[in-house]
């Protein structure tokens, strides 16, 4: 088996693209685009960059929405990629903008023309919650003002930076102040597809700033787990209670290879390397989901019905779940992952060992799904699957009050009505279903076809359980599923297109689908894809190139250090 990465690896620092890419081949693609990258920045800023931080998007293969319920997912990272290229504002300007020599205060450029220069300064903000000028007040957490009720490019920025600032330029009177900034964006992900352009966003900024600072190589220089911590608790500043696979995907990932990323002890990423003939290949469906400002009623509110599902079911079981504090029980959120570790007799083994057993994981996922535990989820009342606010705080045992200070005080959302049963049944079952496509990729039988077979009918199955059950679906996404498997009736030579599952991919409502394609037939997919989807219809070949891409897993994040 492959040798576990640990996630106190340290960030890779480059100085040449093949390096960076893994493959001279795949620098010279990129290598436009770095150039072009460089160039723009002087021209806007006078000088050359000092730093690029790099962060690719991620396909997720399979295990969808159940990250945030502490279930393994299966995600591998990208070739496309956001890029920040950034350099410390010399002091030698000072005199000519004084304003822009504040400490940490940022001018950002995005290289898409349809994006303007954005100039920020991050505040102290005191305990009252005033922003005072930073002279005043040397102690009090950093603050950046970021608009979640829309979404903003350099929003992502923000929280990128937000998490450098209170991470290292902490409370101490006597730390160093951050310096001044001046970064220039460009990307290739593309936004609100499911391909992870906000965790992208996210890290290559926090890195950014890390290497503005001077932070990213020495003792202070958090480890490739300490970025994702941060990275995932930066994202939660644009409005999303992210569950941490995009960031890991991002930050972890290894060229040739897919990850399982589980988070149960701790984070943990196993690169498993994919069948020899298996290709994914995405498609947009061109329908953009904007996951910030849908929040309160798709990605945040599934956070919450996922936690009260879990609630309810450790008060079913009867389940110990919450602490004592003498006289008194303190209430606290519990995942569906948990409740199946506890419900299950295994939680306490797994306080104390390295890594997660898998095989009694699968057992209990098994053992649970045959029997009809999940049944409690249900309403008393026939003719509707989902429960009122009420109910749900009833059969979770809790008062209104402590229900919505544990539940809802902390996040967005907005709605009554809450699907726990068809929630928490597609979470068991997807968290199956990952294990078993990750043991068909490791399995060293060399019947290729079947294994493809296999994975290719755990993602039909998964996608599914995604729109039937988790509602993450959209028609049009629907429509491009169907068209990518009508490949398997196309004639390709002498027999049929070898497509052996397609599936939405991310967070769904929209976004890109991913489809498992035989090595040999990904150029006939792709053309028949592009063909049938009828949202593409007049679109240019350059367009199209785009919208449908195969994916090659590809490197995680790093910092490209420029030499001269
Ligand atoms: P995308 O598709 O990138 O928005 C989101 C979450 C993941 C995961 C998936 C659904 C963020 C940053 N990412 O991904 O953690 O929950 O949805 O599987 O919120």
């Amino acid at each position: 088996m492959t040798v576990l990465p640990a996630a106190d690896a340290p960030i890779p620092i480059f100085t040449t693209l093949k390096d960076l890419y893994g493959s001279l081949a795949t620098a010279v693609k990129h290598a436009e685009r770095w150039d072009e990258l460089v160039r723009e920045f002087h021209t806007k800023f006078g000088r050359k960059p000092t730093y690029v931080a790099r962060a690719p998007g991620r396909v997720n293969l399979i295990g969808e929405h159940i990250d945030y319920a502490h279930f393994g997912v299966f995600p591998a990272a990208i070739e496309h990629d956001i890029l920040i290229a950034c350099a410390p504002r010399p002091a030698s300007t000072a005199t000519a903008h004084p304003d822009r020599h504040a400490p940490g205060s940022v001018v950002a450029e995005n290289l898409h023309t349809r994006y303007t220069r954005q100039v920020f300064m991050p505040t102290r903000r005191h305990t009252l919650g005033d922003d005072v000028p930073l002279d005043a007040v040397r102690v009090a957490p950093w603050h950046l003002d970021i608009d979640k009720s829309e979404l903003r490019w350099e929003s992502y920025v923000k929280a990128g930076y937000y998490g450098v600032l209170n991470h290292f330029f902490s409370s101490s009177c006597t730390s160093p102040v951050p310096v001044p900034v001046d970064i220039l964006i460009t990307g290739t992900v593309p936004p609100g597809s499911g391909l992870s352009s906000s965790a992208a966003m996210v890290v290559s900024s926090t890195l950014a700033f890390l290497a503005a600072n001077g932070i990213f190589d020495g003792e202070k220089a958090p480890t490739k787990g300490e970025l994702i911590n941060i990275a995932v608790e930066n994202e939660r500043r644009v409005g999303v209670n992210s569950g941490g696979m995009d960031q890991s995907a991002s930050v972890i990932a290894l060229p040739g290879s897919a990850l399982y990323v589980s988070f149960v002890p701790s984070l943990h990423a196993e690169p498993i390397v994919l069948p020899r003939d298996a290709v994914f290949v995405c498609a947009n469906s061109l329908v953009v989901s904007n996951k910030a400002e849908s929040a309160k009623h798709q990605y945040n509110l599934r956070v919450v019905e996922t936690l009260g599902a879990a609630r309810v079911l450790a008060h079913h079981l009867n389940l110990q779940v919450d602490s004592r504090d003498g006289e008194n029980t303190k209430r606290r959120l519990v995942t569906l992952r948990e409740v199946l570790a506890r419900k299950s007799g295994f939680y306490r083994d797994e306080q104390d060992v390295q890594q997660e057993d898998l095989v009694q994981l699968r057992k209990g996922l098994e053992d649970l799904l045959e029997g009809n535990v999940l049944d409690c989820l249900l309403p008393k009342i026939e003719g509707r699957t989902g429960v009122t606010l009420e109910e749900m705080i009833g059969m979770g045992g809790m008062d209104e009050a402590e229900f919505r200070e544990v539940y809802l005080s902390w996040v967005d959302v907005e709605t009554t009505y809450f699907e726990l049963y068809l929630r928490a049944k597609h979470v068991f079952e997807e968290a199956l279903r990952v294990l078993q496509f990750r043991e068909v990729c490791l399995d060293g039988g060399d019947n290729e076809e079947s294994k493809l077979q296999t994975l290719g009918k755990y993602m039909n199955a998964s996608h599914a359980s995604c729109n039937d059950q988790f509602d993450c679906s959209h028609p049009k996404v629907n429509d491009l599923v169907q068209v990518a498997r009508s490949f398997g009736e196309v004639e390709v030579g002498q027999r049929k297109g070898r497509v052996y599952g397609s599936r939405v991919t991310g967070a769904g409502w929209g976004g890109c689908t991913v489809s498992l394609v035989h090595r040999e037939d990904v150029e006939a997919f792709i053309a028949h894809v592009k063909k049938k989807y009828p949202s593409y219809e007049g679109m240019s070949e350059e367009d199209l190139a785009g919208w449908v891409f195969a994916t090659e897993p590809g490197m995680g994040a790093c910092v490209f250090k420029f030499t001269d």
